[in-house]
């Protein structure tokens, strides 16, 4: 890129410091206000985070592409750590197979069958966190519940699910930058990421599960044999850490607002809505990036071809000028719609519906059971350069 617009705001902001990491909000202030798009030199690429672009980005997949890299690396000039995602690196008319593929195994039925038995193991942990009291919202539930129901309905073997939270967070680390967060993902990591290879292979996924399910459609010729232990891998990548944070940010903010607690106690069914309106609140999947494919405009700002775009999703979805003036604030009866914590296009979740039902019945479980949800430390943020999120969230719970 030779000269860039005069019109452009050029920031000296880092998004990937621990110190923005743990505590964005700030940060994503000074971003929305400095313009519709900026540009951050340190980093040499265009970000926005105003809800208006973010959103007018994710669904112009033509211009905003993703087969470069959903991460800061251009898959042109890098090679990338992994063969790339079918699903999230992939553009039309490639990505329009896989996610078929995909889709069609994350079936609306498949996903109610997997209620009565996600319902049970929400309820027994539900029962187990009341009695003991005081419990660790994210170690003992937001890390407990996903790790189990979610490795059974893909078929996973029992032996090895310590790897799937190293593995998530290495994939999330990996679409940042190379700092101290992605060296530390990266050391180790070899066992991780054979672990996980091994698991996607046909032998090693039950019968009946998702990731065997796949591999039926690859049977099918839906796909090729080749692309199932991918489609597989991308089950493993995208399923556990997302929900973990998921579950643990809408517990955390919850306890942190008792009073959304108390309206959730005097209806559960509002656990859907409460979930979404965390999600807004703190999104998990903070940032994503795009490569542009040609000139883009951008509010009258021209962005040259093959540039780097970093989207602040967690920014849009506190964008005042999309959710008001009380944007920052907490409120599980607002209509949360429109928030792009699960991105939007032809790239958003495909998973959806099973970490909806995971936060359902376990804020269902947990509402009917827990009067109060009460911190008794300060909640620890834990740091990595996609995902928001907490390490530990102590809390003494009373039973209803
Ligand atoms: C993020 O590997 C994948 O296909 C994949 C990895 C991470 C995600 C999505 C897909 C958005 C949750």
């Amino acid at each position: 890129m030779s000269a860039l617009p005069s019109a452009i705001e050029v920031l000296d902001i880092d998004p990937f410091t621990d110190e923005n990491l743990a505590d964005p909000y700030p940060m994503h202030e000074r971003l929305r206000e400095a313009g519709p798009v900026v540009y951050l030199e340190r980093y040499r690429v265009w970000a926005m985070a105003r809800h208006a672009e973010v959103y007018a980005s994710l669904t112009d997949h033509d211009t905003f592409c993703s087969s470069r890299g959903a991460g800061l690396s251009d898959f042109h000039k890098e090679k990338p750590w992994r063969p790339p995602s079918l699903l999230l690196e992939a553009d039309p008319p490639a990505h329009t197979v896989a996610r078929g593929a995909m889709g069609r195994v994350i079936s609306a039925s498949t996903v109610r069958g997997f209620r009565e038995t996600f319902r049970a193991e929400a309820e027994e942990l539900a029962d187990k966190l009341v009695a003991l009291r005081r419990f660790d919202a994210i170690t003992d539930l937001a890390e407990r519940y996903p790790l189990k129901v979610f490795p059974d309905a893909v078929g996973l073997p029992e032996e090895g699910r310590e790897n799937l939270l190293p593995y998530g967070a290495l994939a999330f680390n990996a679409f940042g930058p190379h700092n101290h967060l992605l060296e530390r993902a990266l050391a180790g990591a070899a066992p991780v990421q054979r672990w996980i290879q091994d698991s996607c292979r046909r032998d090693a996924l039950a019968p009946g599960g998702l990731g065997s399910k796949l591999w039926d459609a690859a049977d099918r010729g839906e796909i090729t044999h080749e692309q199932a232990p991918l489609l597989v891998r991308s089950l493993l990548s995208a399923g556990v850490d997302t929900t973990v944070h998921g579950i643990g940010n809408t517990i955390q903010a919850l306890s942190a607002n008792p009073d959304q607690w108390a309206r959730l106690r005097e209806n559960p069914a509002l656990a859907r809505f409460a979930f979404d309106e965390a999600l807004r609140y703190e999104s998990p999947v903070q940032t994503f990036f795009r490569t542009t494919t040609r000139e883009a405009e951008v509010a009258g700002i021209g962005i040259p071809e093959g540039e780097k775009v970093l989207l602040f999703l967690g920014a849009a979805n506190r964008d005042p000028r999309k959710w008001g003036p009380d944007a920052d604030r907490l409120d599980i009866t607002r209509k949360a719609t429109g928030h792009v914590a699960f991105g939007m296009g032809i790239h958003q979740c495909v998973g959806q519906p099973i970490a909806r039902l995971e936060a359902e019945l376990v804020l269902t479980a947990l509402a009917e059971r827990a009067a109060r949800l009460e911190p008794t430390a300060e909640p620890v943020p834990t740091l990595n350069n996609t995902l928001k999120g907490w390490s530990r969230v102590p809390l003494l719970t009373h039973p209803a």
